[in-house]
């Protein structure tokens, strides 16, 4: 029986991967031979809404001193935090008498911008060579698991914050109650909690399942976070769209009845429900939809390979390591994988064992085919890559669809 996270409703999975490696432990030829891996499988709870990984390695396999994704690897992403944290500036009026503390502040590309404008904060990341990037750039960090005793230890030796923030972080943590406790106490009477994550819509609207892998234990909607504040004594107020990673989205938590609850909120509710996504049946063709993909891209990839065509892959993502295994992509079918991650290259990707090499080699490989691991980013790497790809070299997309551009 599956017990929910949230509420301990037993609920059924609707999709299986079968076994898959830690999406961030790219493999030496030492540890080629000894890989964990872990039954992925997926399940949705009608009780509460809440879309979740059956089972999750424990999180000290994959957050620690060796953790292998660096935020700012992407510029967009940059920009991108930028603009959240001066959003929350104006928000709550934010200025040097000011508290911010975010949940997996990862190498600073967020608090980074607080600390340029003169505003307290304090980063909570328990992967430590990460961290290390942050401090470098002038922010404090503590190296430690966010959950309720540490909010508690905060408080004692900080103070009480204006904004919790998280990105990309809420998604990661199986104990949602530990951190829904956390942030009830660590906020003030007037603070305000905004995360955001990948957007439970757009995976299922998409069919984009390779946001489905270790790290990410919970796939988010308004009506699952709506749910959860609740059982808190907290109220969703504010919810918007992102574009970033393939389709997120922010929601804004306040004490309950403490804001004026934004008719975002209610109007995303509506179209969830008309969605379906509080009803089983809305993840029944998930499953088919991942096979066709799979099927449309081992016979591309087969087809080319049998024409003799050169095809790697650009970005080693976390995202991949599901595609790969579920798949079978081996080295035979992508030979290499380029990425600027320094911790990742000359390494070889989970499971499937494909080589990551230095994206300065990328230039001087002459590929036929680029499979874009790293789909989410398509518009700065494209970008980036215009002229060196117009020279008549494809890029192959998969996500909503098997396409070759
Ligand atoms: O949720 C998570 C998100 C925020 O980041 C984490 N669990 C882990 C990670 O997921 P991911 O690995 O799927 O993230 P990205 O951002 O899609 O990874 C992009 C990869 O591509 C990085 O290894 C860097 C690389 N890259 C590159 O080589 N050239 C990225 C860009 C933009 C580039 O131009
Ligand atoms: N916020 C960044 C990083 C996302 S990667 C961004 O959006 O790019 C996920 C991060 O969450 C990792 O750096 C990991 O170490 C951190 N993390 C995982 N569990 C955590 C917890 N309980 N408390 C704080 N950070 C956590």
């Amino acid at each position: 029986m599956n017990q929910c996270l949230i509420c301990e409703s037993e609920y059924q999975s609707f999709v299986d991967f079968g076994d898959m490696p830690i999406a961030n432990a790219f493999a030496t030829k030492e540890t080629l031979n000894d890989e964990y891996t872990f039954p992925m499988k997926v399940g949705f709870c009608e009780n509460c809404n809440m879309v979740q990984l059956v089972e999750q390695p424990d999180r000290e396999r994959m957050f620690h001193e060796n953790y292998a994704f660096f935020s700012s690897t992407s510029n967009y992403m940059k920009d991108h935090f930028k603009r959240f944290a001066n959003s929350v500036s104006k928000l709550q009026g934010l200025d040097k008498n000011s508290f911010v503390v975010e949940v997996g502040s990862n190498d600073g590309i967020m608090l980074q911008n607080f600390v340029t404008d003169n505003i307290p904060c304090l980063g909570v990341e328990p992967s430590k060579n990460v961290a290390e990037v942050a401090r470098k750039k002038g922010v404090e960090v503590i190296t430690e698991f966010f959950d309720q005793p540490l909010a508690e230890n905060i408080i004692a030796t900080h103070k009480k914050a204006d904004a919790i923030l998280s990105a990309n972080v809420m998604c990661h943590i199986p104990y949602m109650h530990s951190i829904y406790d956390g942030v009830k106490v660590l906020l003030k009477n007037d603070g305000v909690f905004i995360f955001e994550d990948p957007y439970l819509g757009e995976v299922i609207e998409k069919t984009s399942f390779d946001q489905i892998y270790d790290e990410h234990v919970f796939l988010f909607s308004a009506l699952s976070i709506s749910h959860l504040a609740n059982m808190h004594d907290l109220e969703l107020i504010d919810v918007e769209y992102q574009i970033t990673h393939g389709g997120s989205m922010r929601y804004t938590i306040a004490h309950k009845g403490a804001k004026k609850v934004s008719e975002n909120v209610t109007n995303l509710i509506k179209r969830e429900k008309k969605l379906g996504l509080d009803r089983a049946k809305a993840y029944s063709s998930f499953s088919d939809n991942v096979d066709q993909i799979k099927d449309d891209l081992i016979k591309l990839l087969k087809t080319l390979k049998n024409e003799e065509k050169k095809v790697v892959a650009y970005g080693a993502t976390s995202k991949s390591t599901t595609v790969t295994n579920y798949f079978g992509i081996t080295p035979d079918l992508v030979e290499c994988i380029y990425d600027t991650t320094p911790i990742k290259q000359n390494k070889f990707s989970p499971g499937m064992h494909i080589p990551v090499l230095p994206y300065e080699q990328f230039h001087e490989s002459d590929p036929d085919y680029v499979l874009l691991f790293a789909w989410n980013h398509a518009v700065e790497i494209m970008k980036k890559e215009e002229s060196y790809m117009s020279n008549g070299k494809h890029w192959i997309t998969y996500i909503p669809k098997v396409e070759i551009d």
